[in-house]
């Protein structure tokens, strides 16, 4: 596997290269274009040059996350052969710059969901934290509002605020889509930009939905074991695969993480390896990486991926905001640090393990 960090682009993070180049054993950095909207066709030059500042920096772009369905490709209106198009030219000059591995979501509405950015723990850290009673007792539009004072003036991907200025609109389009259509809409998507993933040879991986089922009433189909297996075999191209990440399928207590992650062997093209700490069923909050800190074995996880010869890019997931940091919520640099770290030392004593 190779050890990696999400990072945002010099515009828009709070980290910098320089700093996620001196974390040990981190080598490349998952990145996207920021400033490009979900549905537009990316120029290859702007590839290039993030390509390029990030090789510069000594480091390797080991993939993009996200490049963004638009959501005429997940709700199937009739303009949605403008945006696949666009998405294919995207997949074209990503893989005329090398790049092979795309990371994307087909949540409906909203990316992932949380009711609070800046939960105190006990230690003084602050994390994200979800409980479905908070969900429950909120107006879907005023979701972004009730989060939005807490974003330390980031823009958190996937929350942008012109997206959010269209809620009503986006709920309105995806009023008769059920899980069916948008398996369906999925399944077309796929089908139409696999030939040019096989041409050359990008590893799509999906993310999953967070949490791992339904909110405000909206479609949600990357949740379970079920149903990543059903896509998988529904476009059984080994271009269309899996990000594992364990704190989104995590949300299930239901979803047992190293047996999912051994039947989709072959498939995981990606990792996200986080902690949650589950206070009751519909009440977690983002815990440190360690599993004593949090609900879920890690070792077990990281032995699973090692076990499936996993060998594509992993990285920690959201950390916790300590020592003062001020970031965008999940994604400073300290606690994310101490992730990698830890999970290179899991890695390292499995590995160890297994050769002697
Ligand atoms: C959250 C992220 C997600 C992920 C997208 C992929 O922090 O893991 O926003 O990037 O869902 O498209």
């Amino acid at each position: 596997m190779q050890m990696t960090l999400r990072w945002y682009g010099s515009k828009y993070d709070t980290v910098t290269l320089k700093q996620i180049r001196q974390i040990p054993g981190v080598t490349g950095v998952i990145s996207t274009l920021y400033g490009a909207a979900p549905g537009e066709a990316w120029k290859l030059e702007d590839i290039l040059s993030l390509k390029k500042e990030i090789e510069d920096a000594g480091l390797q772009l080991a993939g993009i996350e996200s490049v963004n369905v638009h959501d005429a490709i997940k709700v199937g209106t009739p303009d949605r052969e403008k945006y696949i198009e666009n998405y294919i030219t995207t997949l074209e000059h990503l893989g005329q710059a090398g790049i092979h591995l795309v990371c994307y979501n087909f949540m409906p509405v909203f990316d992932w969901t949380r009711t609070e950015l800046a939960r105190m723990r006990p230690d003084g850290s602050t994390v994200l934290a979800y409980t479905q009673e908070a969900v429950d007792a909120l107006d879907p539009e005023k979701m972004f509002e009730s989060i939005a004072g807490d974003t330390n003036g980031t823009v958190m991907p996937g929350w942008e605020p012109e997206r959010m200025a269209r809620i009503k609109d986006l709920f309105a389009m995806y009023h008769d889509v059920d899980d069916e259509k948008l398996f369906a809409n999925l399944k077309y998507f796929l089908e139409r930009i696999m030939p040019v993933c096989d041409k050359y040879d990008i590893n799509m991986a999906i993310h999953p939905d967070d949490p791992a089922w339904s909110v405000f009433g909206l479609p949600r189909i990357i949740i379970n074991k079920d149903n990543i297996l059903r896509m998988m075999k529904m476009v059984d191209n080994p271009h269309n695969g899996v990000t594992f990440c364990s704190g989104s399928y995590g949300t299930n207590l239901e979803n047992d993480l190293p047996d999912m992650i051994r039947s989709l062997k072959g498939r995981i093209y990606f990792a996200h390896v986080r902690n949650l700490k589950f206070n009751s069923p519909t009440d977690f909050e983002e815990s440190a990486h360690l599993s004593s800190d949090g609900t879920f074995d890690m070792y077990e996880i990281m032995l699973a991926l090692y076990d499936i010869g996993f060998d594509g890019p992993i990285r920690p997931d959201h950390g916790r905001m300590i020592w003062d940091e001020v970031a965008m919520p999940g994604y400073g640099l300290y606690d994310r640090a101490l992730g990698a770290t830890y999970l290179n030392g899991l890695w390292e004593a499995i590995e160890k393990q297994h050769k002697k």
